[in-house]
């Protein structure tokens, strides 16, 4: 169960790191061997200095790896960025960071928790390996109890972000590979027995119902898990489930009694959860999503989605975004009239949704299950799964988060991933039931009956995501009026739609790259959605141009140029046609 952290004071590891790029994959041999029994064996070249007793290591001996002495990173960040001459660098580095600790003024119990590196990690604390995690856009945490030293203490990460044919994603992707500890690091104290994490589950009846499950680290016989609503005036106790380290109880409210969650009206309310000697205090909203005759209903009301897909990236700082970015985005988000975002290709940082709740903008989130992935492959599904469980345990008490995305693109036509699939989308309502389970396909061009789907993933969505390039990649523009609703009348959102522009390029509508070929392309995509009953929402794509290696033309150089914003967030033509298409009324 994820290691909930951010309703909880915890003490940040963020600041200055040392790095070391190792591209032949020298070191870890040398840095083990300094804390195991291979310390005599060192090839003299390359013996790190002894990093915790440095009066023991020889004046003058040659060193070509030490820890403490990389070259001087911010964390957060993504090292290309911060070191411009790794800016195409794809391999291993090694970050350090030295820090002091109060043993006796920390709780009983200390983890140490990383929001993100990408790709795979390896981690040690004061020499001591605690683990590895693969997958660069979720949060892990080891238990440092044991490990953790009065006085300093150093952690060692070891970040690979090379590419990995069983990897998720894998080789492929339209979208940079930042490298590094793209996400804070955070060492979080505990008692002995504390919440772990917690869910919070609505439904709607004649009254309000909120069904809270919490999960207890070190449960004993006698511990009591206590729920409280301050402003709403409410307290209860949870009861065992019958897993060990689960509490769950109910409590319902009078309709009168609490505002729920929507877009126009985000009303959160304090929520604690609270063991003995533990609390964690948070925010949530009360709302219920389902989907039903070819709508989604949003506290019993259907909804129609007016979005934007984002990647997240900053330029000049990669993927680690602070919360001024965050904002940044939200207003871009505000000032094009969207009520919904697709957080494209991976999980974004927490604080996008947390910002989301507070914003009242509602979000779709996925995994890295893009275009070709490994599906056959038992190790790759359960990464798949562990991919899946780290996002959903980490945001499932966000009221915007409305559409987990099990895969984006992938070919339909094979078995295996046909197979796969429906697979993973049961695995989504296993751990959260009580949101929509989506993807992103494709439509088919069929001669006799127009566009249409075929993908047999279908019948286990609950929303089907298409992405269609209708006037750029293929076809006219507006083609998407052909689109056959689908007899099943699963709801659908067009997840991606759109075209390339250079900013600042003009023409005639009919020079592509010029923004006003952009923008008669959004006129015509978003008039063939504006009447279809079955097309619930857009997402098109995208809010601003990104890094992309495959694309290297004279108007791109190693950019997708398919924002309404550049990548400096100047608006295109087509932020404008969009925005005018959402508030003309025809996705309200
Ligand atoms: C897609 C992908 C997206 C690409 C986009 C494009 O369908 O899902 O990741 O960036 O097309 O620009 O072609």
């Amino acid at each position: 169960m994820q290691l909930l952290a951010y309703p909880r004071e915890t003490t940040s590891l963020d600041g200055t790191w040392q790095a070391i790029p190792d591209q032949y994959e020298n070191f870890e041999g040398y840095f083990e061997d300094f804390f195991g029994d291979g310390e005599d064996d060192m090839p003299t070249g390359f013996a790190p200095k002894p990093i915790y007793e440095p009066e023991a290591s020889v004046e003058n001996e040659p060193c070509d790896f030490n820890i403490h002495d990389g070259r001087s990173v911010e964390i957060p960040s993504s090292w290309g960025e911060e070191l411009p001459e790794f800016r195409h660098y794809e391999g291993w580095v090694w970050f350090a960071k030295s820090f002091d600790c109060d043993t006796e003024q920390s709780g009983a119990r200390s983890f140490l928790r990383f929001g993100a590196v990408n790709y795979k990690a390896k981690v040690w604390l004061n020499g001591e390996l605690l683990g590895t995690h693969e997958g660069g856009y979720t949060p892990f945490s080891f238990e440092v109890t044991e490990t953790l030293q009065d006085g300093e203490n150093t952690i060692v990460v070891q970040a690979d972000n090379q590419r990995y044919e069983d990897g998720i994603p894998n080789e492929g992707t339209d979208w940079f590979n930042f490298g590094g500890i793209n996400r804070s690091v955070e060492l979080v104290t505990v008692p002995q027995t504390f919440v772990r994490n917690y869910k919070v589950e609505t439904s709607l009846d004649d009254e309000v119902n909120v069904h809270v499950s919490a999960w207890v680290d070190n449960p004993q016989t006698e511990t009591a898990v206590s729920v409280s609503f301050p402003e709403l005036d409410r307290e209860f106790e949870l009861t065992p489930a019958d897993k060990s380290d689960e509490f769950t109880g109910s409590l319902s409210f009078t309709a009168d009694e609490v505002s729920l969650w929507e877009p126009s009206d985000p009303q959160l309310y304090t929520i604690r959860v609270a063991t003995d000697d533990d609390a964690v205090v948070d925010e949530v909203g009360l709302r219920e999503v389902h989907a039903a005759d070819g709508d989604i209903l949003l506290n019993g009301e259907s909804l129609q989605l007016r979005g934007i897909a984002l990647h997240e990236e900053v330029a000049g700082k990669g993927r680690a975004l602070d919360s001024e970015d965050v904002a940044t985005r939200f207003q871009w988000i505000n000032e094009l009239g969207c009520n919904f975002a697709r957080l494209a290709h991976y999980p974004h940082t927490e604080e996008m949704a947390r910002t989301a709740d507070k914003e009242g903008i509602l979000l779709w989130e996925e995994v890295p299950a893009y275009w070709d992935i490994n599906f056959g492959d038992e190790d790759v599904q359960e990464l798949y799964r562990q991919q899946l469980r780290e996002l959903i345990q980490r945001d499932w008490n966000r009221a915007s988060v409305i559409l987990w995305s099990i895969a984006n693109e992938t070919d339909h036509t094979n078995d295996t991933r046909n197979k796969v699939l429906p697979q993973m989308a049961d695995y989504v309502r296993e751990l959260d039931s009580s949101r929509l389970v989506t993807a992103a396909c494709f439509v088919d061009e069929d001669d006799d009956e127009g566009l249409v789907l075929k993908d047999p993933l279908e019948e286990h969505l609950d929303v089907i995501g298409i992405n269609e390039y209708h006037g750029w990649y293929y076809g006219d523009s507006d083609n998407m009026k052909h689109f056959q609703e689908d007899p099943n009348g699963t709801p659908v959102v067009i997840s991606e739609t759109g075209g390339g522009a250079k900013w600042g390029h003009h023409g005639d509508e009919d020079e592509r790259w010029t923004e006003e070929y952009q923008a008669a392309i959004y006129r015509g995509q978003t008039s063939a959605v504006a009447d279809s009953d079955q097309i619930v929402g857009i997402s098109p794509w995208i809010l601003f141009d990104f890094r992309a290696p495959m694309r290297q033309n004279e108007f791109q150089r190693g950019y997708n140029r398919k924002g309404v914003l550049d990548q400096h967030g100047r608006k295109k033509k087509a932020f404008h046609v969009l925005r005018e298409f959402y508030q003309s009324g025809h996705l309200e």
